[in-house]
């Protein structure tokens, strides 16, 4: 059985990805950092089938045994500091979480096994204030925030030790996809659930910041499938993973609220605190490469994507309503 190490396993992409190897009948062993509670939330129904080390993005020596003791033939470092906003306010350690701990997972596999097969989740959010459109595998970057600084650093670094190691290394420069486990704090959950929220008369007012940002957004279980596929190719490479279409967070808010037959501009309000220092206005990707060579395409549409968020997120909170009556 192949064996697979995941970084970020505890989060979204982190809990796919581990249903989909698991599923294709891999080892799975998923690494946790310490935290004063658990926060197995994601892949409670997939825990016991799962194996776990401790280890901390910042610390070398917890990675290097990781590998160690493990001996994984493919690591997913999907662990980083994701949110840009945060960023702004924790450059410094979005810089050593989501930059540097790239050199450090990809030294550790160096060090211990170079035949380790590599994939580095790269984003979209590199490609910033966009050079094209489309944006491609060769549109030049313009990152607009820390974290997209960061990941352009991960993504080069990933090239840098491919060519000058011969490692299997890849990355994937997804583009926004989102899920029923998405974070509260990204835009598209903070919709499911604050619509949702209002529809059952818990709140009246969902507070957003800038309407009118366009992202390319999939869903999530779809993009685990593609991370695979990468690294089962002979040759190491980058692609670019999205849906090639484009929505505004205003079209978001107005299929999640109509869906519950709902007007969001009743309901959004706009707050200047939810706005970015700088912004990034539009993405919208390519993924004919991906297509080409993996095979790979998108199978949720925006329209499915965003029903299966907000009925998710109603199930949700009816279920907690529930519990306290
Ligand atoms: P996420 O839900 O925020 O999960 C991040 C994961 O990283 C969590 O498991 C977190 O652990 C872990 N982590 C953070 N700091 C760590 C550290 N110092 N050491 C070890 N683990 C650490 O992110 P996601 O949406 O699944 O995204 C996965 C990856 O893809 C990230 O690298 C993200 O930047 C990138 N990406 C995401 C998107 C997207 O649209 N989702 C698009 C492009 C690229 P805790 O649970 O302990 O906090
Ligand atoms: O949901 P977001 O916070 O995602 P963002 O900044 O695009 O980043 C996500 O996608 C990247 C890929 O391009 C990933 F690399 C990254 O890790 C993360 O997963 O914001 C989306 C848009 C932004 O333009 C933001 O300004 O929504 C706008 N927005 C408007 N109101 C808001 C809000 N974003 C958030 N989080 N909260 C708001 O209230």
């Amino acid at each position: 059985m192949p064996k697979a190490l995941i970084t970020g396993i505890t989060g979204q992409d982190g809990s796919y990805l581990a249903e989909a190897l698991l599923q294709k009948g891999y080892d799975v062993v998923g690494m946790v950092r310490r935290s004063s509670t658990v926060n197995y939330e994601r892949i409670a129904h997939i825990q016991g089938s799962i194996e776990f080390v401790n280890g901390d993005l910042l610390d070398q020596v917890s990675l290097i045994d990781a590998i160690k003791i493990h001996e994984p033939d493919e690591i997913y470092n999907l662990a980083a500091q994701s949110f840009v906003q945060t960023s702004f306010g924790q450059p410094v350690l979005t810089g050593e979480t989501t930059a540097l701990s790239v050199t450090r997972m990809l030294d550790a596999i160096r060090i211990v096994n170079p035949q380790i097969r590599f994939y580095q989740a790269s984003s979209s959010e590199m490609f910033g204030k966009v050079a094209e459109v489309p944006q491609t595998e060769s549109t030049p970057f313009y990152p607009r925030s820390p974290y997209g600084v960061a990941k352009v650093y991960g993504h080069w670094i990933t090239v840098n030790y491919r060519e000058s190691y011969n490692l299997h290394a890849s990355s994937g420069i997804l583009f926004n996809h989102e899920s029923p486990r998405r974070g509260l704090e990204f835009v598209t959950r903070k919709i499911s659930y604050g619509a949702a929220s209002i529809k059952l008369g818990l709140e009246e007012k969902l507070s957003l910041g800038n309407l009118d940002a366009k992202r390319d957004w999939g869903f999530a279980g779809d993009y685990v499938e593609a991370m695979w596929k990468m690294l089962q190719q002979e040759e190491p490479d980058d692609y670019v993973i999205c849906s090639g279409m484009t929505h505004s967070v205003r079209e978001f808010c107005d299929l999640a609220f109509s869906h519950l037959e709902l007007n969001y501009e009743d309901h959004v309000v706009v707050d200047e605190q939810f706005f970015r220092p700088a912004e990034v206005d539009l993405l919208v990707g390519d993924y004919g490469k991906a297509k080409n060579v993996l095979s790979w395409e998108p199978s949720t549409s925006f329209k499915d994507l965003v029903t299966m968020m907000v009925e998710a997120d109603l199930a949700l909170l009816e279920g907690r309503l529930k519990g306290l009556a």
